[in-house]
């Protein structure tokens, strides 16, 4: 591989990077400035991020009852989905959008550890969450922890009672990640729980709150509910790589708490089984695909043909950027995830009109091929933001990866769909060996190398 060729590879990728963003980041400033009237001067891409940066956490917060609220009547803590109350409506609290939301204000508080506004609005999403535990729903009584698996409550703090797809089993893990996250915090920067009066101190937060979703987590990997997108009942990749590294951090956080050496080795066979129920007996890998299966029952009745978004979200979210104790498979660079990403794409390309236009500077993805959601109905189905942007970060995230750890870039028959819009595989493969079809493809770029190096100016 000469080195004109890497940079080949890297200025696609590079390319890729831009061109979805272009989709997702207006081309002129101004367009946008005048679009959402706001008066700036914004010169440059990076301060057009910094810029936009602070306007995406503001309108988050917005949506979160405290001091940023903008319905003041919104309890504090509670985060909603959308202030829209009608077509759609979309003024609940959903147990999964909440956590990952609170995930994002812990973080905030990581970079501005005295900032106490974002203490008191995630102290009093902990809060909230301690009463809804206790109680009973639709998904079930408090006993046997099944009421966790609601996935969505009004935003007074009772039960949402309609029909409606449950049990979600990734909120119990969702939630216990992000708090597991906030008493971390509190731990790294030696800080007391604040609400000492209903929450008390860290290990009260352990016991009470995350305890209680880590046997939920104990008690129901291995059952069917229903995916992150509310509509089919099985097994999903998604649920079982959160509850994996929900138990995971859980196994952690418990030894730091002194907790029973009994409930230590629960989690620890939890993890055990479920890693090995992801990684063989769900279905998620099967010898068909080179892509992973989100739901494999689904799959096997025809109905769809696995590939999902979702993949790429759960990958991102189980893997963190900075150095982590727990290892949890199916991170950002693994063989079946990049297939995943480059399948959706290639099936996307054609299936969406959006896709199809002449001089096209991406291609914008939808949630899976068969979806046929409109936004508010079903008609047919579309590219959303979620998932462009959510193949935008894979690709920052990859590049990143490799980056940060100098790592080998291996090109082989477990990646290669991936990698082949970037590289001229075919006149590499061309001599002695054949085409593609080559069951020891392998190439690799080793990270030390000079080549290797200097492909990064871009
Ligand atoms: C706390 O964070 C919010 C959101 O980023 C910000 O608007 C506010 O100015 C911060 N407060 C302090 C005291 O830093
Ligand atoms: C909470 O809100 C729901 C939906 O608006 C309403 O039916 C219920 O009566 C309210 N519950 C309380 C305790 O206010
Ligand atoms: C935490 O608070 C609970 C409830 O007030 C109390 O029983 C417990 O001793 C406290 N634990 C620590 C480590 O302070
Ligand atoms: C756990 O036990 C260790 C060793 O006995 C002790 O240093 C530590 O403070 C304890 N942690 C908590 C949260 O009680
Ligand atoms: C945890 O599980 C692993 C794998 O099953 C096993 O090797 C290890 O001994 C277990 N550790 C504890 C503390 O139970
Ligand atoms: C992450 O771990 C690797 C391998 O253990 C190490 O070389 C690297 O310095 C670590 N990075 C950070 C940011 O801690
Ligand atoms: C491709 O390379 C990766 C990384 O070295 C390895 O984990 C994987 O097993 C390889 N796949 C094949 C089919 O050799
Ligand atoms: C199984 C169970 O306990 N279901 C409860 C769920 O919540 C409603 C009220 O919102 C109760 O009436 C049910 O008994």
């Amino acid at each position: 591989m000469t080195t004109m060729r890497l940079y080949h590879l890297f200025t696609i990728l590079i390319f890729h990077i831009n061109f979805i963003n272009s989709l997702i980041i207006p081309t002129s400033f101004n367009h946008f400035q005048s679009l959402f009237s706001y008066q700036t001067s914004v010169s440059s891409f990076d301060d057009w991020l910094s810029f936009e940066k602070q306007i995406c956490i503001n309108s988050i917060l917005g949506n979160i009852g405290g001091e940023y609220s903008i319905n003041k009547d919104l309890l504090p803590g509670v985060i909603i989905a959308s202030p829209s109350t009608s077509f759609p409506n979309y003024y609940y609290q959903w147990t999964r959008d909440s956590a990952i939301t609170l995930n994002l204000i812990v973080d905030q508080v990581y970079k501005n550890p005295k900032n106490t506004s974002l203490i008191n609005i995630i102290e009093a999403y902990i809060e909230n969450t301690m009463k809804l535990q206790k109680i009973p729903n639709r998904s079930g009584g408090v006993d046997d922890y099944s009421n966790l698996g609601e996935p969505k409550f009004e935003v007074n703090l009772s039960n949402f009672d309609q029909n409606w797809g449950r049990p979600q089993r990734d909120g119990p893990g969702l939630r216990s990640i992000s708090i597991m996250k906030y008493l971390d915090f509190l731990s790294d920067h030696g800080l007391p729980v604040t609400n000492t009066n209903t929450l008390h101190n860290a290990s009260y937060i352990y016991h009470e709150v995350i305890k209680p979703d880590l046997m939920y987590n104990v008690k129901y990997w291995n059952s069917k509910g229903f995916d992150l997108w509310e509509e089919i009942e099985d097994y999903h990749f998604f649920t079982s790589l959160i509850q994996l590294k929900s138990l995971s951090n859980g196994l952690e956080i418990a030894k730091q708490f002194n907790d029973s050496l009994t409930f230590q080795s629960l989690l620890n066979d939890s993890i055990s089984n479920l890693e090995k129920f992801i990684n063989n007996d769900a279905g998620f890998i099967n010898p068909y695909k080179p892509y992973i299966v989100s739901a494999p029952t689904i799959y096997q009745n025809n109905k769809r043909n696995g590939l999902d978004i979702a993949t790429i979200l759960a990958s991102l979210y189980t893997h963190e950027l900075t150095n982590s104790s727990v290892i949890i498979p199916f991170d950002i660079d693994n063989g079946y995830v990049l297939t995943t990403l480059s399948s959706l794409i290639a099936d996307m390309k054609i299936r969406y009109p959006i896709n199809l236009q002449d001089n096209l500077l991406g291609v914008a993805l939808g949630r899976y091929p068969e979806d046929v959601y409109d936004g508010y109905q079903q008609t047919e189905g579309n590219p959303w933001f979620i998932s462009t942007a959510t193949a935008s970060e894979f690709i920052y995230r990859l590049i990143h990866k490799l980056r940060i750890n100098q790592q080998d870039i291996v090109i082989n028959n477990s990646n290669i769909d991936f990698f082949k819009p970037f590289i001229n595989i075919e006149t590499e493969n061309s001599n002695e060996n054949g085409g593609l079809e080559d069951e020891l493809f392998r190439w690799v770029l080793e990270g030390y190398s000079e080549t290797y190096r200097s492909g990064w100016k871009y």
